[in-house]
């Protein structure tokens, strides 16, 4: 007789198993998050074989950031809205590569209790050179009327009312991390078999770390409370919780993955020509400020807590300071001209 090993659990078997606790669980939250890890299957099979196809390179056109979209950012983006707009859970979504929210309005889709927002290939100026990338994704509960298509305003809640949030990473594996108020769990999918399985139970961030992760050509234009803290990174030794070292995939994916895991501090600073530096706030600074706090850590833009920021428009940016619990807080008192 075959024997099950009960040791692998799948994300579908987990997600089922977590969400069932909830007495007003409808099943809808853990369908949203099959949809998504089906899109990250499709998205991953392309990006394996990005150098040896034709789906490699520039599509020849400048997204709305004005900036290079990649054929395989354009891929990612059609998967994921894809399996959304035909899911049973997701009323609209917010992307990247899109100029303004999308509305489903179809009669499933306007049913839905959720809507998505998501960057569905980060980091995608590494895909030539074969490096990390990453898929980030946040979930909102609606705040309009279930019945009708949603509204701008669901997508404009603050990241403190997200319902879940996560990311996919295709590295040397490919993982699916997601976090809800149950706490943050991290899938490695088996290509054997094509399933995520549960590798990661629960995550928690290190309260402290020695990597820290941050763009050294720009040091000259950043404030003078950031270079005092790089330049207090640098000289740590063994007296005060270092050395330091430094670490900068360019994948913010892959950089706050590692920092979560292992601990550590990543900043993308506002400079003096973008004070805003070059992240955005909807789809790639809130859900990784939900999945840090949900795993001890905290999330800031310098001055305050990432998910309390009143967001007003799809492509917002804002500086982001992301990581271990005492690396926050150190930053905090260079930042505020203490040290
Ligand atoms: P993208 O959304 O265009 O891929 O840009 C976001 C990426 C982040 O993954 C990464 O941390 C950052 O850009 C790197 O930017 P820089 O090269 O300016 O340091
Ligand atoms: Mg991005």
């Amino acid at each position: 007789m075959m024997t099950i090993n009960r040791n692998i659990l799948t994300l579908d078997e987990f997600t089922i198993m977590q969400l069932r606790g909830f007495p007003a669980a409808t099943g809808e939250l853990s369908s949203l998050f099959r949809d998504l890890g089906l899109a990250a299957k499709r998205v991953n099979v392309e990006v394996n074989k990005a150098g040896l196809v034709d789906i490699l390179g520039d599509a020849g056109s400048v997204n709305v950031q004005g900036e290079d979209v990649k054929k395989l950012d354009i891929y990612a983006n059609n998967q994921f809205m894809g399996v959304l707009k035909h899911g049973i859970s997701c009323a609209g979504i917010g992307s990247e590569e899109l100029d303004d929210f999308v509305v489903f309005d179809d009669e499933v889709s306007n049913n839905s209790k959720y809507v998505v927002q998501f960057d569905p290939l980060d980091g995608s100026g590494n895909i030539d050179v074969n490096i990390s990338i990453g898929t980030i994704f946040s979930v909102y509960r609606r705040v309009s009327e279930v019945g009708k298509p949603c509204t701008k305003a669901d997508f404009l809640q603050a990241g403190n009312r997200q319902v879940a949030a996560g990311y996919m990473i295709y590295g040397s594996s490919t993982m699916f991390v997601y976090a809800t108020k149950l706490g943050v769990n991290g899938f490695t999918l088996d290509p054997a078999i094509g399933e995520f399985c549960l590798s990661h139970p629960n995550i928690k961030c290190p309260s402290s770390g020695n990597v820290y992760s941050v763009n050294h050509g720009h040091f000259f234009r950043y404030s003078e409370g950031v270079r005092n803290y790089i330049n207090a990174c640098q000289k740590k030794d063994k007296s005060n919780g270092g050395p330091y070292t430094q670490r900068y995939i360019g994948s913010m994916v892959a950089d706050v993955h590692r920092n979560l895991m292992k601990g550590g501090i990543f900043m993308y600073p506002g400079t003096v020509d973008k004070p805003l530096g070059k992240l955005r706030l909807l789809y790639e600074c809130n859900p990784f400020a939900y999945i840090i706090e949900m795993a001890g850590g905290r999330a800031t833009d310098g001055k305050q807590r990432i998910m309390d920021i009143q967001p007003t428009f799809l492509h917002q940016r804002t500086p982001f300071f992301i990581g271990s619990m005492d690396m926050m807080n150190e930053l905090d008192t260079y930042i505020t001209g203490e040290k």
